[in-house]
């Protein structure tokens, strides 16, 4: 089959963010838009020709006809063999698990992970490198040079794969493996949990569940380990099917988006357990009757209960937890004599330290948690820890909450999101309060006095690679590592701006852990908005999103 050449012109906005290339869908389906992209990702892999890759997407709209795309690219950029999630499906956790289990050199996942899909929605494309994990930033950013001086990509002409049929099929001198989407991810999960007590719980009906797939990729997943492999009831797995533009609703496991879920969870009908993933699988949502876990408390009651689960029954080497995460964590860490690092936000800066052995269990507040079975957070992976522990130890979500707390002090936390704004309003606001960064420190605003304010900057204690410009952290002087409020700007967003700014407090005396965060947290969330002067800057008196 003949290689053709294409000519093509650069786009200029192809830089990577947080996690791969997003954007809106008519933009990826401009004229050479996704083929420029995927090529400069080739023309970065200098060592593909023969090599493995892993490929698979989220399932929303347009994933289907990216994946001809990019099958028939890589076979005309000499790609050996490409492994295939059948009907295009795969999460992002089973790409990392696929890349490590069969070696490849790397993966591409296709997806905009929580923002919505459909024509009028998302797409997005990562790449992962052969630790499972995605490309940290010297390869994003190599991919971003050869973007910008990209002339021609290559492809075939050749009919498409038939994604739907398991096996192995040829497409010009490369092989196509179609897997299971789900078969290797499971197996792995079998390894890590006591599959046999949770099966017996649940069977039961000693221990039930209620799983929200949000119409996304977790959905076959969840039905494979969650009803038919540990036998939770039918039904147990909601929204389970994955549909293109993820039925009209926005895959983003939290309270505002998984309202059907939250609603159970709080009425006399709710399970033990409840949990939601988003739209490719790498993150989850954790509640118990009448109690929603924060993501950061999720990452330290995992961390504290670790060897209760067979996988981590050793104990763990350390954790690590993203600098705007709370600092839940490192009490426990403390606790366990273990090492606690602080990183920029985005999976990519876990995976040295995972890859050296430092650290076993890592999370962030956007609702990722994850361990060194894979490098990707991990949604099933997360609801499944608690499932276990809940079979262990028997008692409830809420209960095994409030003891940790009692024990290390409850970290009252919340991100407010203002999406969608001006974006170079926005980089204002974030460039005066970084100029101002020096003259508040001392200065006192009621019972809050800053003791620092600083623009994050991260030394990998690997490789020592130096990332700037990670958010501002304001710190206030008190018990417990003191309030904080954090700011930084997303870099997942596809319209202007978003700027998230995160709180946090910690409440050493049990008789306060029940307060509403909003409300524990109000004084120092005026605070936030007086301190950035947001309604000044951006027009916004509230955020749009609270979680
Ligand atoms: C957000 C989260 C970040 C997460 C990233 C990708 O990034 O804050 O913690 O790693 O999304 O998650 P940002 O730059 O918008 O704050 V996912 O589930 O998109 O792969
Ligand atoms: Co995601």
């Amino acid at each position: 089959m003949t290689i053709k050449t294409v000519t093509t012109q650069p786009f200029t906005d192809q830089r990577p963010g947080t996690s791969g290339l997003r954007k809106r869908v008519d933009v990826f389906q401009q004229p050479n838009y996704l083929e420029n992209f995927v090529q400069s990702v080739f023309n970065t892999l200098t060592d593909r020709r023969g090599q493995t890759l892993v490929i698979g997407g989220d399932g929303r709209y347009y994933n289907r006809e990216a994946l001809q795309i990019i099958l028939r690219m890589a076979a005309a950029n000499g790609v050996g063999r490409m492994l295939v999630g059948q009907g295009g499906i795969l999460s992002t956790p089973a790409v990392s698990c696929l890349i490590r289990k069969y070696r490849a050199l790397g993966g591409l996942v296709l997806s905009a992970s929580h923002n919505p899909g459909g024509p009028e929605g998302d797409f997005g494309i990562k790449y992962n490198v052969s630790n499972g994990g995605p490309a940290p930033e010297r390869i994003t950013e190599a991919i971003f040079q050869n973007s910008l001086n990209i002339r021609e990509y290559y492809t075939l002409d050749a009919a498409d794969i038939q994604l739907d049929e398991l096996g192995e099929q040829q497409l010009g001198a490369m092989q196509v493996v179609v897997v299971d989407s789900v078969a290797d991810y499971a197996e792995l999960m079998e390894q890590l949990f006591d599959f046999e007590r949770m099966s017996q719980a649940l069977r039961s009906g000693a221990l039930s569940i209620r799983f929200d797939g949000m119409h996304a990729v977790t959905g076959p997943y969840a039905h494979a380990i969650l009803e038919q492999r540990l036998g939770a009831p039918a039904g147990s797995v909601i929204r389970g099917t994955p549909l293109p533009d993820f039925g009209g609703a926005h895959p983003d496991p939290n309270l505002a988006h998984a309202q059907e879920l939250a609603a159970l969870m709080f009425s006399p009908q709710a399970p033990d357990l409840g949990a939601a993933s988003d739209g490719d699988g790498d993150r989850n949502m954790i509640l118990g009757r009448e109690c929603y876990i924060t993501p950061s408390d999720s990452l330290a009651i995992l961390v504290a209960n670790a060897t209760l689960v067979p996988g981590y029954a050793k104990g763990l080497a350390g954790v690590a937890r993203s600098m705007p995460t709370s600092r839940a964590v490192d009490r426990v860490a403390e606790q366990l004599g273990i090492e606690c690092f602080e990183t920029p936000t985005g999976w990519k800066f876990f995976g040295n330290l995972l890859d050296a052995g430092r650290i076993t269990l890592c999370g962030e507040e956007s609702f990722g948690t994850s361990s060194d079975h894979v490098r990707e957070k991990d949604g099933l992976w997360a609801v499944l820890f608690w499932l276990n522990i809940l079979a262990v130890r028997q008692e409830s979500v809420s209960a095994i909450a409030h003891q940790h707390w009692t024990r290390y002090g409850r970290n009252f936390y919340t991100r407010h999101d203002y999406e969608a704004v001006d974006a170079e309003r926005a980089q204002a606001l974030m460039d005066a309060l970084r100029r101002r960064g020096s003259e508040l420190v001392g200065q006192r605003f009621g019972a809050f006095e800053i003791e620092y304010c600083d623009d994050f900057s991260y030394t990998d204690p690997i490789d020592e690679t130096v990332s700037q410009g990670q958010g501002l952290r304001i710190g206030f002087s008190g018990s417990g590592g003191g309030p904080r409020i954090v700011y930084r700007l997303s870099g997942t967003g596809t319209q202007g701006a978003t700027l998230r700014v995160y709180i946090e407090r910690h409440e050493p005396t049990p008789e306060r852990h029940d307060q509403d965060p909003q409300i524990a947290l109000a004084e120092l969330i005026t605070l936030s908005q007086q301190l950035a002067e947001i309604e000044a800057y951006i027009g916004r008196t509230a955020p749009s999103v609270i979680t």
